[in-house]
C-alpha cells in the first residue's frame, strides 16, 4: 500500500526538504517519482539508500501518480497542477499561483484542515511567512477574535533559495576581507545588512510578501474583517524567519491566559523566560518544525493587546513540512490515496 508519489522541482531547496521529511516521517509510499526542469533531469537523488534519478517533468509524468508536492515556482505550477489534476492526482502546490482563487483551499493543517476537503484537485500551500504567524495566532484567535495585527518580519535568505544563501556566504567573505561587494540577486549588499523588500512594490508603498501576508492570514483563519499591515524585511540568516507581531483582540488578553493556551496550541513551542535569556532565535529554529513563541508581553502602546515573537524554520514548517502534513492529514481522514 501506500501513495505514488511525485516531486516537482525535486533538486531545489524545497524539493529536496520533501524527500528528507517524505523519510523523516516515514510516510506510506508505494513509489517515489522526482521531477524536475531539463536542465536538472538525470542528476540523482538518495532516498532510503537508493538513488534515484531525476526525470524531466511532462504532462505523462503524473499517470499514475496518487499525490504531487509542486515546489518549482509559479509557472511551472500554473503549467503542470491543472494537468495533473485532471488526471485525478491531488496537487498540494506551494507556489503562490493557486493561493489566492477562491475555490483552491489554502491550508495550514493546525488551523484549517477541514478546508481541503473540498479541494477540485489543487491544494495551495501559503507562503512560509504566513504559515508560523497564523499557527501562533489562531488559537488566541478563536477564544478572543483578532481585531489588528502589525508584524515585521525577519525573513532567512533560504527563502530565496539556495543559490541566495551562496550569495549571503560570499558577500561575507568579501566585507570580511575589506572589499568591495556587488549586489547579486538582492538589489543590495545582503551581508551584514537588511533589506525591506520581498518581492515587487506595488504603488501602494506595500511588496507582494506584505500583502500575501494580509489575504493568506484572511482566507486561512476565515477571518476577512481581520485588519493587517506588515513590513517584510530580509535579514542575513541562512534558515528561519522571525516576526516581531502585535496584535488587536476583541477583548483584552492578559499574557498569562495567552502564554496558557499557546504551551497547549498544536505545532507551537513557547520559550519565554527573558531570566535565562530564554526566546527563540533563528539558529536555533533551523532544522526543527515546532512554531517557537517568546517574548509574550503587554503591547504598551494599546493595554490588552499583546506583543510576541514568532520563529520557525522557514524551509521545513514554512514550505516543506506544512504540505507533508497537509497530505498527513489528509491520508488520516480519508480524504487521499485509497
Ligand atoms: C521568501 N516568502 O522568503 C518568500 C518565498 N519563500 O522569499
Amino acid at each position: 500500500n501506500g501513495l505514488r508519489v511525485a516531486i516537482v522541482g525535486a533538486t531545489g531547496m524545497v524539493g529536496q526538504e520533501f524527500v528528507k521529511i517524505l523519510t523523516q516521517r516515514n510516510f506510506p509510499l508505494k513509489s517515489l517519482t522526482l521531477l524536475a526542469s531539463d536542465r536538472s533531469a538525470g542528476k540523482k537523488v538518495m532516498f532510503k539508500g537508493e538513488e534515484i534519478e531525476v526525470k524531466e517533468t511532462s504532462p505523462d509524468s503524473f499517470n499514475d501518480i496518487d499525490l504531487a508536492l509542486f515546489s518549482a515556482g509559479a509557472d511551472i505550477s500554473r503549467h503542470f497542477s491543472p494537468i495533473a489534476a485532471q488526471k485525478g492526482v491531488v496537487v498540494i502546490d506551494n507556489s503562490a499561483a493557486f493561493r489566492y482563487e477562491a475555490d483552491v483551499p489554502l491550508v495550514v493543517p493546525e488551523v484549517n484542515i477541514e478546508d481541503a476537503k473540498n479541494h477540485k484537485g489543487i491544494i495551495a500551500n501559503p507562503n512560509c511567512s504566513t504559515i508560523q504567524m497564523v499557527t501562533a495566532l489562531y488559537p488566541l484567535h478563536k477564544v478572543n477574535p483578532i481585531k489588528r495585527i502589525v508584524v515585521s518580519t525577519y525573513q532567512a535568505v533560504s527563502g530565496t533559495g539556495s543559490a541566495a544563501m551562496e550569495v549571503l556566504t560570499a558577500q561575507a567573505k568579501t566585507v570580511l576581507a575589506g572589499e568591495p561587494v556587488t549586489p547579486h540577486i538582492y538589489p543590495h549588499q545582503i551581508a551584514f545588512n537588511l533589506i525591506p523588500e520581498i518581492d515587487v512594490f506595488f504603488d501602494t508603498g506595500y511588496t507582494k510578501e506584505e500583502w500575501k501576508m494580509l489575504v493568506e492570514t484572511r482566507k486561512i483563519m476565515h477571518a476577512p474583517a481581520i485588519a493587517l499591515s506588515a513590513t517584510c524585511v530580509r535579514v542575513p540568516v541562512y534558515i528561519g524567519h522571525s516576526e516581531a507581531v502585535n496584535v488587536e483582540f476583541e477583548r483584552p488578553f492578559p499574557p498569562t491566559e495567552a502564554r496558557a493556551i499557546l504551551v497547549q496550541a498544536p505545532g507551537v513551542r513557547v520559550l519565554d523566560d527573558p531570566t535565562v535569556n530564554l526566546y527563540p532565535h533563528p539558529w536555533m529554529a533551523a532544522g526543527t518544525d515546532e512554531t517557537f513563541v517568546g517574548r509574550i508581553r503587554e503591547d504598551s502602546s494599546h493595554p490588552g493587546g499583546l506583543v510576541m515573537w514568532i520563529v520557525a524554520d522557514n524551509v521545513r514548517k514554512g514550505a516543506a513540512l506544512n504540505a507533508v502534513q497537509i497530505a498527513e492529514e489528509m491520508l488520516k481522514r480519508g480524504w487521499l490515496g485509497g
